[in-house]
């Protein structure tokens, strides 16, 4: 054969094996180039790199403006649980030792008296965040947090799984089995407290951190059980976190409501909602909506609501036409650093999508109810009904979902700086970077919906065995009896506080509850939801209590100036809970005069 014959016939062979040339998409190039910065990124920030203990997970190496040098249980759970899915989906055993690291100093974190509490009735777990030298943060924050003992739980579930199959029990049993015995106990026994969101804002209960609870626990007995450590109050809590899971549905609204105080709606949209989502993704639970699945109609109908509320929110948004996907915040009217998109969370909304193609795919169908026709319509006019895989409305349908879901992507990819560093945020005005660098977890949701996209899924959790709720829901061992507190409500008008980048009311005061006159431990009031311009929070206190107190104004920052009330006289408010009941206080208005 003459030389060009064999390149040609070479060709002809290559294309044969990879099937016919396709153009690969941008998407799936800014993917593939942005998968090893995000590892090695995520690797770099975990000790004892950057001088951290090793295996504490570093947020970001930012240490001003802000300072996230501190270790986050919730960013570090997430963060190992996307390294433990890349070891099993890449036989990549190179992160072994990273992880076993990452375990073996979650003993002494969870041993470490702190301000949420202490070790021997297990309530310190619930502290948010440590120094990177594995000791207490003694500074004002949102505390407790309670998802991260239980999201710190799953990433052991799957660790433990793995090093189980392959011959490491020993691991297990001496290393890994004490830190989950702690972290399944303080689910158990705690969940039915309220306690800080993800975004470490507001004082309730969330839909992620009850769902996180639900999982921590149900996968959590069957893995303690496979190790001779069944306990049957795992099982039972998580049969009661499950019914009340429900209670963030709301079929009226078709929405899934994200934090709730006192029974009261404290915010519906949330992206906090959607990471939440992914994070309970089982690929062998098909569409259930008990465990708020993906694909399910309810996971549907919110990423429909709340991609809409992005929609027109954000100039970097404009000129996107009403199907195409735009990029995303924590929830609308945030303050935090101007409450700009977010990588991860315009990412999550990508990895769910593909989590719900992906089981489409396994199935040959997709169902439409009339709870989540609003999400397909966006694609065409299509009628509730079950579409198998040989039909047109199906196919359609998925290729229609795929593209959008890749726009979210490639809205990341289009605000990603050329060396592939990513950020907490980027501007909701020209798309530059905002906020903490390298930020960890922003690179572990990178990984992880690129999996999501590769159809390289995460083992089960079992959540096909979870039976739906029946009857009136239990509550948990600990919890509070509602005539030993007293809601306090407090209000405040302003009639100018716009959208996107404004400021936001809070109120501080004389008692820890009320931030003890710290201004950055201050109580944000959140818009209600029916009334434009009153803005409200409603915290617990104990009964004849005497307190005093301010509202201020100021931007989610740490340098921003702070705006006190404009109160006659120039003194405190006060106020005193009553023996039973609650208590609203007068509403204070906020007055602008243009000086
Ligand atoms: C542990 O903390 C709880 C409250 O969270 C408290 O009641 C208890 O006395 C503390 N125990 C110790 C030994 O500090
Ligand atoms: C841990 O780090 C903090 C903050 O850098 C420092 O103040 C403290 O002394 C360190 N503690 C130990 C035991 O190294
Ligand atoms: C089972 O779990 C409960 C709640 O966490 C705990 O109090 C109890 O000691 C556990 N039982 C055993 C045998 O470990
Ligand atoms: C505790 O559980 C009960 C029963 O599901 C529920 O009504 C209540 O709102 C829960 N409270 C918290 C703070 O989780
Ligand atoms: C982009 O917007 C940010 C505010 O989010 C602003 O600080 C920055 O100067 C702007 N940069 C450019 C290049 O316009
Ligand atoms: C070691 C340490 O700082 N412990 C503190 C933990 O928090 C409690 C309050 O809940 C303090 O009293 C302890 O001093």
């Amino acid at each position: 054969m003459k030389a060009a014959a064999i390149v040609s016939a070479i060709v002809l062979l290559s294309q044969l094996v990879q099937g016919s040339p396709q153009t690969v998409s941008s998407t799936s190039k800014y993917l593939k180039n942005e998968d090893p910065i995000a590892v090695q990124r995520i690797l770099d920030n975990i000790g004892p790199n950057l001088g951290a203990k090793a295996g504490i997970v570093v947020a970001s190496p930012s240490t001003e403006d802000p300072n996230y040098f501190y270790t986050w249980t919730r960013d570090g759970a997430l963060t190992m649980k996307s390294l433990v899915e890349r070891l099993i989906a890449e036989n990549d055993v190179s992160l072994i030792p990273t992880i076993e690291n990452y375990i073996k100093v979650q003993l002494t974190l969870q041993h470490i008296d702190n301000l949420s509490g202490n070790f021997s009735d297990l309530s310190g777990l619930g502290e948010p965040k440590f120094m990177v030298n594995a000791t207490e943060f003694t500074g004002d924050w949102g505390r407790p947090q309670r998802d991260g003992p239980a999201l710190r739980a799953t990433a052991l579930v799957a660790y433990g799984k793995y090093a189980q199959k392959h011959n490491n029990k020993k691991f297990v049993t001496e290393s890994l089995w004490p830190v989950l015995k702690n972290d399944l106990d303080y689910v158990t026994k705690y969940w039915n407290l309220t306690g800080f969101d993800l975004w470490e804002e507001t004082s309730g209960s969330s839909f992620f951190t009850i769902s996180a609870s639900h999982r921590a626990l149900f996968e959590g007995f069957s893995f303690a059980s496979s190790l001779g450590h069944g306990n049957s109050s795992y099982l039972t809590q998580a049969k009661n976190i499950l019914c009340y899971l429900q209670s963030f549905w709301d079929s009226d609204a078709n929405v899934i409501n994200a934090d709730i105080a006192n029974g009261k709606l404290l915010r519906d949209l949330d992206s906090g909602t959607t990471v939440g989502i992914i994070h309970g993704f089982d690929s062998e639970a098909g569409c259930d909506s008990t465990t708020f699945q993906p694909c399910s109609d309810r996971a549907l109908a919110h990423h429909y609501a709340l991609v809409n509320s992005f929609r027109n929110y954000y100039p970097v948004n404009n000129g996107k036409s009403s199907n195409e996907a735009v990029a995303l915040g924590r929830y609308i009217h945030d303050v935090y650093y101007n409450g700009n998109p977010w990588y991860l969370t315009t990412l999550a909304a990508a990895e769910q999508l593909y989590d719900a193609i992906y089981v489409w795919k396994k199935q040959g169908r997709l169902e439409i109810t009339t709870i989540s026709e609003s999400f397909f319509n966006q694609f065409g006019s299509v009628s509730v009904g079950t579409y198998k895989s040989s039909s047109s409305t199906y196919k359609k349908i998925v290729s229609a979902v795929s593209t959008y879901a890749d726009g979210f992507v490639d809205m990341v990819a289009k605000y990603t700086p050329a060396d592939g560093r990513l950020h907490e945020q980027f501007s909701g005005w020209n798309g530059t970077s905002v906020s903490a660098k390298d930020l960890t977890w922003s690179y572990a949701s990178l990984m992880t919906a690129k999996a999501a996209r590769d159809g390289k899924v995460p083992d089960s959790w079992g959540a096909k065995k979870v039976s739906a709720p029946k009857g009136k829901c239990s509550p948990g061992p600990v919890h509070v009896v509602s005539n030993d507190i007293i809601s306090v409500k407090f209000v405040a008008t302003d009639s100018e506080l716009t959208g996107f980048g404004s400021t936001s009311i809070y109120v501080v005061g004389s008692i820890p509850e009320l931030g003890s006159w710290s201004t950055s431990a201050a109580i944000l009031l959140q818009g209600e939801p029916d009334t434009y311009g009153v803005y409200s929070a409603t915290i617990k206190l104990p009964p004849s209590t005497s307190f005093e107190y301010k509202y201020i104004e100021k931007l989610n920052c740490p340098q921003a100036a702070v705006e006190w009330e404009d109160y006659p006289g120039g003194g405190n408010r006060e106020g005193t809970t009553p023996k039973s009941g609650s208590l609203t206080l007068p509403t204070a208005t906020f007055e602008h005069s243009d000086s």
